[in-house]
């Protein structure tokens, strides 16, 4: 088993750290991740500029690779014969908050993995809420026994798993929940600042992320002290909308000359 393990949150990240540490005890480990952070930066190939690829080394010693390309362009990079071995599974974070419901569309962590399924290999995501105290030991055990599964039983081709530890000591975590995505509120309020000529500049401010801890959901589960994993898939699709859709008057007419 080789794993490639990735972030969003950069190379220098404890969590990248934590997840290689744990996943070796499952096969070799290639750490392949962005020089910076990159969180919320969505699914980014790079297209328009060179990436350049450096060998580093993590805090502990570990060698590593590292690239100013986004999380995704790591796991494509790897794909593409940056990392000459085959790589059976891709495992992305340990990122330091939740990611839920509609951050999905907007994680780095979430979308490295998907950029593995585009691959057909399977990629999993690990997410959880870093409080010092507790650290990233428990998010890096239980993101390790999930890959254990998934080494053992593969997944569906074009499928990923998000995983979110609940930040609470391992004998706190009550066990694993299956979980469809939740409702996130999000807060966010435009913070409009001048800048030294006089120009108007915009940040989106306002406060982290809620959400509806609805049962079954990814919210829900971790409100209640459950490990999430939610099986997404790359197809968008709304096959219950796609029917309805079908009494659309969507005709080609007119005279277009
Ligand atoms: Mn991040």
């Amino acid at each position: 088993m080789h794993i490639l393990v990735t972030n969003d949150d950069g190379i220098a990240a404890p969590g990248l750290q934590a997840l290689a540490a744990a996943l070796r005890e499952l096969g070799e480990v290639t750490v392949l991740a962005p020089e910076r952070n990159w969180s919320v930066s969505g699914h980014v190939k790079t297209l328009h500029r060179p990436l350049r690829v450096h060998a580093t080394a993590l805090a502990d010693g570990s060698p590593a690779l590292t690239t100013d390309g986004a999380p995704s362009d790591c796991v494509a990079l790897a794909f593409l014969g940056v990392v000459e071995r085959s790589i059976d599974m891709v495992v992305s974070g340990i990122n330091p908050h939740h990611n839920l419901g509609h951050d999905v569309t907007y994680s780095g962590t979430v979308t490295a993995a998907m950029e593995a399924a585009i691959w057909r290999i399977p990629g999993i995501a690990v997410s959880t809420e870093y409080g010092a105290e507790i650290g990233y030991a428990p998010a890096a055990e239980l993101g390790l026994q999930v890959a254990r599964q998934v080494a053992a039983r593969g997944l569906p081709t074009y499928t990923v798993l998000n995983i979110n530890v609940p930040a609470a000591p391992l004998e706190q975590i009550k066990g694993f929940k299956i979980t469809r995505q939740g409702m996130r509120v999000y807060q966010d309020e435009l913070v409009r600042r001048e800048d030294p000529q006089g120009e108007p500049y915009y940040w989106i401010g306002g406060d982290p992320p809620s959400g509806i801890a609805e049962s079954g959901t990814d919210i829900g589960v971790l409100a209640e002290n459950w490990v999430s994993v939610t099986p997404l898939q790359l197809d968008l699709t709304s096959y219950s909308f796609m029917e309805k859709m079908r009494d659309w008057e969507l005709e080609v007419t007119g005279d277009s000359g």
